[in-house]
């Protein structure tokens, strides 16, 4: 299959983040992409085809021009405004505050619009945010001209990124401007599948009064791990999305068998709704050893998860998500897409 790739992803590199009470290296570095890439060309995975560009409207169907026009402008005026190091939060938004007004100073709309402390904005990060969303759309393109499979090397990630609100190392949402993209050029359904060790709490906001997208995550339970608050078995999807929603949760230490019973059930669901295009969120952080997650897949259980995805017979669209023992991560991710194409 096809590589999606575009080198402006190394323009975001996180200054380093607040784990466990110290600010320590980012987890979600650059290495990680052109690892992805150098892999997927040792395998002869497909040809590498740069991302075309698309008019911005295609990102603010899904985000809030407001949280895009800080995601893009925000690091320079922290500049201007005399600070050093990335463009962080200091307050939180959270209950009891005034619900009603979107600030307007820099630390106010970045207070609202961002929730946790892992996600800085650089100067040069809006290039690299921007280009992985064309990444994705450029995927999506491709799916909707009739490709069976494309993978989408998005760098930043994407899924804990909502309408309004971005964080966990994701600035814009890539596979939800994919899947609106998809919708936006007739298609009816789309379903996404989500991967990722962690709860794609963004993707869940975003679609969460929908039908015609149907999300399944499998991820470590919140009761357990971040995001800590959405991800639960009980959340159906509301509204005309009740029944669109499906969260499968597992708890830290999950081996093969419990995680691919969870993928059963996950691809059951999707069987049934019959979308006409799958986009799977595809993180590896469910890797034995990734240095933050706590799920005990290894190497071989990945291709298979690329084999049980293709069984389901759609066209479908890999967007990269987490993924962090970076030196494994190429592996990881690659056989995933060569386990799909039956290698
Ligand atoms: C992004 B993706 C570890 C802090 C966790 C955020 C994790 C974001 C993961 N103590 N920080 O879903 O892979
Ligand atoms: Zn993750």
């Amino acid at each position: 299959m096809d590589v999606i790739f575009s080198p402006d992803h190394a323009l975001h590199a996180s200054p380093g983040e607040l784990n466990s009470g110290e600010f320590v290296p980012a987890f979600e570095k650059p290495e990680r992409a052109d690892i992805i890439l150098r892999r997927a060309q040792e395998v002869g995975l497909g040809p590498v085809r740069a991302p075309l560009s698309f008019p911005p409207d295609h990102l603010t169907r899904i985000h809030d021009p407001r949280m895009v026009e800080l995601l893009r402008n925000g690091a320079a005026e922290w500049k201007a405004a005399g600070r050093k190091g990335g463009a962080f939060p200091f307050t939180f938004f959270t209950r009891g505050f005034r619900a009603d007004r979107v600030p307007e100073t820099l630390e106010g709309r970045l207070a609202w619009f961002c929730f946790d402390a892992g996600t800085p904005l650089t100067e040069t990060s809006w290039q690299a945010i921007e280009s992985s969303a064309h990444v994705a759309l450029t995927g999506a393109k491709a799916i909707s001209e009739g490709a069976r499979s494309m993978f989408a090397l998005c760098r930043p990630p994407g899924h804990h990124a909502g309408s309004d609100h971005y964080g966990g190392y994701c600035f814009l949402n890539n596979a939800a401007i994919a899947a609106q993209y998809l919708l936006d050029q007739g298609a009816k359904r789309v379903a996404i599948l989500d991967v990722d060790y962690h709860h794609g709490n963004g993707t869940q906001q975003i679609f969460y009064h929908r039908d015609d997208v149907l999300l399944v995550n499998i991820h470590a339970t919140p009761d357990q791990e971040y995001p800590y608050l959405l991800g639960f078995a009980d959340e159906p999807g509301a509204g005309p999305g009740e029944g669109y929603n499906l969260n499968l949760p597992l708890p830290w230490g999950t081996e093969w068998a419990a995680w691919s019973a969870a993928l059963d059930a996950g691809c059951q669901r999707i069987a049934q709704y019959a979308p006409d295009v799958l986009l799977v969120s595809l993180g590896v952080d469910t890797y034995r050893n990734d240095p933050i997650s706590q799920f005990k897949l290894d190497h071989e259980h990945f291709t298979r998860m690329g084999a049980r995805i293709a069984a389901l017979g759609l066209p479908t669209l890999f967007v990269m998500e987490g993924g962090y023992a970076v030196a494994e991560i190429g592996v990881n991710a690659v056989n995933v897409l060569t386990g799909f194409d039956g290698g």
